[in-house]
């Protein structure tokens, strides 16, 4: 499961994956700080599963904390883009071929509006961050238009040795892992089964659009809402775009998180306030800085949004669920006895069989069928899984 951050220059999406990965990474105001990809492990909450059943697990990736179980999901940032990136512009568009493998991208605005275009720093709300997202979504769009133009000969040559429209571009577009089956509804849907030969402009482009619509969502995080006046901001992208806004200061999450892992406060996540430790070990500085974040984040937007916009990406865009596998159905553990040791996280239609195709290719041969371990009860390997399902899966030996 990879998230990638994508977005203008300058706005903040390495603050945002390092406030969720806690690995560190350049970060500067100024445009095009990031150049390689950086790649770290955040996490998605899950209810504890544990609590509800009055253990305590040991999970093998993440942790819980008896209320929430942080399982690990893969971020991707990259460098920023700036209109024209398609065309080479900027850092060009390497970008966008690093975030093909990603199931859906964050799309990291700076909501003070305190970068221009270019992502130099101007002042806030002089820049409107609703044209940002805009110019986003049409740069991909833009790519995928023009990896279809590139490949004109490559899909003559598949239409005349006969295969149909959705194969050919399937096969050119193979490198985005957008299923042929999408690819044929959205031709379908647009009237655009005839060769794309014939296509014009107009039509490559709302194709582009519209598989990218469907295939690689798009959430967008309202980031900086700490900077005074960003709310309105927030408020008008909520109105005008489609995609889900969070209001998000991800300068906070870190913050908050740095402050969390040198023991000065209790904070996990997600949460929607902290706690000082112990007071006399805060400078005079962290404790105006700590109060600023509650005062115009926390207590405002109830988090910082971080954790928020990973969950509404995995959980609401995506629709994924996350079940737990056991062996041992009584202690709800492994073999080993390590309670609820595995979270995996499955789409939306997951059925026992993915589950265990998800755990070894050996036992989903073997399967017979699995058992609901919360209802005590058998079910088939077609069964659609709910979330926070804990799972038996019953083997031939
Ligand atoms: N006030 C405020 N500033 C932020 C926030 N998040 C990031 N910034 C600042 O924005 C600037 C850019 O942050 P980066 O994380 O380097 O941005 P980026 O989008 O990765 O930029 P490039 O890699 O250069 O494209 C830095 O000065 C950050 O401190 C936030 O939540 N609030
Ligand atoms: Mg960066």
């Amino acid at each position: 499961m990879l998230v990638g951050l994508v977005g203008k220059t300058n706005v903040g999406k390495t603050t945002f994956f390092s406030a969720a990965t806690l690995v560190e990474a350049e970060r500067e105001n100024r445009p095009f700080v990031t150049i390689n990809p950086n790649e770290g492990v955040g996490y998605i909450r899950v209810e504890s599963v544990c609590t509800e059943f009055g253990v305590r697990c040991n999970p093998k990736y993440g942790w819980c904390n008896g209320r929430h179980r942080y399982v690990p999901i893969k971020l991707l940032d990259v460098a920023g883009l700036v209109r024209g990136a398609h065309r080479g512009r900027g850092l060009g568009n390497k970008f966008l071929d690093d975030l093909r493998r990603a199931s859906v991208n964050i799309i990291v605005v700076d909501a003070s509006g305190s970068t221009d275009e270019e992502g130099n720093p101007v002042p806030p709300l002089s820049h409107d961050p609703v044209e940002d997202v805009m110019i986003v979504k049409e740069e991909f769009s833009l790519w995928v238009a023009s990896i279809i133009e590139r490949s004109k000969s490559k899909i003559r040559g598949k239409l005349v040795a006969g295969s149909s429209v959705d194969e050919a571009l399937h096969e050119v577009l193979s490198g985005l892992d957008i299923g042929r089956e999408l690819i044929k509804d959205v031709l379908r849907d647009l009237s655009l089964e005839r060769s794309p030969l014939e296509w014009s402009e107009g039509d490559l482009l709302s194709f582009s659009r519209e598989v990218l619509r469907r295939g690689k969502p798009f959430v967008v995080a309202a980031n900086k809402v700490d900077v005074p006046g960003a709310e309105e901001n927030v408020k008008r992208m909520a109105e005008s775009l489609k995609e889900p806004v969070i209001p998000v200061s991800a300068e906070a999450e870190l913050i908050l998180r740095k402050a969390a892992k040198a023991g000065l406060i209790r904070y996990e996540p997600g949460d929607e306030d902290f706690e000082v430790l112990d007071e006399s070990r805060l400078t005079a500085a962290q404790r105006r800085a700590l109060e600023a974040i509650r005062e115009r984040v926390l207590s405002r937007y109830g988090s910082t949004g971080v954790q928020r916009t990973l969950e509404v990406a995995v959980y609401e865009v995506l629709g994924m669920k996350v079940v737990f596998p056991v062996e041992n159905e009584t202690k709800l553990s492994d073999k080993d006895g390590n309670i609820l040791p595995d979270a995996i996280l499955l789409p939306r239609e997951g059925t026992v069989r993915d589950l265990a195709e998800k755990i070894h290719s050996e036992i989903a041969r073997k399967a017979l069928y699995g058992i609901d371990v919360r209802e005590r009860r058998r079910i088939s390997l077609d069964y659609v899984l709910r979330h926070r399902d804990v799972v038996k899966i019953v083997a031939a030996r």
